[in-house]
């Protein structure tokens, strides 16, 4: 008879599962949190949250998959990956991987609790002490940016991203009313905004012009794109960004067609990081393979866990290709503890966002990372070390909220 992974192995009466079930908070914004529990009393948690998409996640997850779950041995991390990945027949997709991703991370914190370690220790041990993080830094304009870019230096950040307002536009991405906390999903319906790329380009250049003065050679400065401009455009532009040195340019164009990275890297040597909104490592193939990347930002949350992460990561580093996870605000404190300890294991590791979360959110998502002088250090307690207070999650509870969209002057819809 095939094994399901349930108990008739006779050893894995403990790791039975026996519940999981779907926590959706928003102590400022939305979070999906899904709860695996054991026979044996050990209960792991996963990060599901899909911005501006949280429900679709949770319905995923709550009918389709947590009676799939209920039964099985939560030691088989590989199989049950397997049997969600191609058990739905229907592969891939944002709101799938997510759902892949919360039983993958609930299962190997469960594991590492079972074995008593910190997760990175499973995955081979630490390749180093602690994990380099940029912080944001925007502003209005110019000034403004710099003034948040010295706030960033004094906080210990090494590696800072710099958003600004371009002039003649109302709004830009990245910048926000309180430069602390960038949440961009605003209203239960898109806020539009107007974009006009010829307007950003003319600008750019002098913000990284200024920043570099005020800064110096060492720190490394970043910026993201955010899936705006032409291949042509995005070769532009890094080519008029190359005397800043920048650490990175971001999803400078959108990236369905990988091969349109061919026409930017043969125009600049500036190097280049795309894959937020990647799900799987079929999404970044060309990319890899033909190396017109230099940093991968695929993450835990968004790709499949650490299970398929650490494909893609593995991948990356035959090509010399750099992990950079993406770590916005959206991203929930646990997926940010799971991309800790890969991100300490990880042997071509390049560098993680971090977006600080609100206090409420550290609330009800107690952690044990810290952070000092611009990097973050993942804890020692066993598991990925985050924890979820449901009580007080209880007190939060779901707002509708989309990302905004842009549109070009004459109305055409554009990417946001
Ligand atoms: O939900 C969308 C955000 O995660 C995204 O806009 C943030 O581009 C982003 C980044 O680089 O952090
Ligand atoms: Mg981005």
């Amino acid at each position: 008879m095939p094994s399901q992974g349930d108990i008739s192995e006779g050893h894995a009466g403990e790791r039975t599962i026996t519940g999981a079930r779907v926590v959706v908070c928003s102590p400022g914004r939305n979070f999906v949190t899904l709860v695996i529990e054991t026979r044996g009393g050990v209960t792991g948690i996963g990060d599901a949250t899909l911005n501006g998409r949280e429900l679709a996640v949770a319905s995923y997850l709550e009918d389709h998959v947590c009676p799939n779950l209920i039964g099985r041995d939560a030691g088989r991390i590989e199989d049950i990956w397997q049997f969600l990945y191609r058990g739905a027949y229907w592969r891939r997709g944002p709101v799938t991987m997510s759902a892949i991703a919360a039983v993958d991370t609930a299962l190997w914190d469960i594991k590492a609790k079972m074995a008593d370690m910190p997760l990175y220790q499973l995955l081979g041990g630490r390749s180093r002490d602690g994990v380099l993080v940029y912080g944001h830094a925007n502003g209005s304009d110019i000034p403004a940016t710099l003034e948040e870019l010295a706030r960033y230096r004094e906080m210990g950040y090494e590696a800072v991203r710099l958003q600004a307002g371009v002039p003649g536009l109302d709004t830009a991405y990245g910048v926000s009313k309180d430069s602390m906390f960038y949440e961009p999903a605003g209203d239960a319906l898109p806020e539009e905004q107007i974009w006009d790329t010829r307007a950003y380009l003319r600008f750019v250049p002098e913000l990284f012009e200024k920043a570099r003065e005020a800064v110096g050679p060492e720190v490394a400065l970043l910026h993201d794109g955010h899936h705006r401009m032409t291949p042509q455009e995005a070769a532009k532009l890094g080519r008029a960004l190359e005397p800043y040195d920048l650490f990175w340019l971001e999803d400078a164009t959108p990236a369905e067609n990988q091969e349109a990275f061919r026409l930017i890297r043969s125009h600049t040597t500036t190097p280049l990081a795309v894959g937020e909104i990647f799900n799987t490592i079929h999404d970044c193939r060309t990319l890899i393979e033909e190396q017109l990347i230099d940093y991968i930002r695929a993450t835990v949350v968004h790709a499949g866990g650490i299970t398929h992460l650490r494909r893609i990561a593995d991948l990356a580093g035959l090509y010399q290709v750099r992990t950079g996870s993406h770590g916005a605000t959206d991203l929930s404190p646990v997926c940010m503890g799971a991309a800790l300890h890969f991100d300490s294991w990880v042997p071509n590791f390049g560098i993680q966002e971090y977006m600080r979360h609100t206090e409420a959110t550290d609330e009800v998502f107690p952690h044990d990372y810290r952070f000092e002088k611009g990097y973050l250090y993942c804890g020692e307690t066993p598991g990925h070390g985050v924890t979820l207070d449901e009580s007080l999650a209880a007190k939060y509870p779901y707002e509708p909220k989309q990302l905004p969209v842009a549109r070009l002057k004459d109305g055409t819809l554009w990417n946001w």
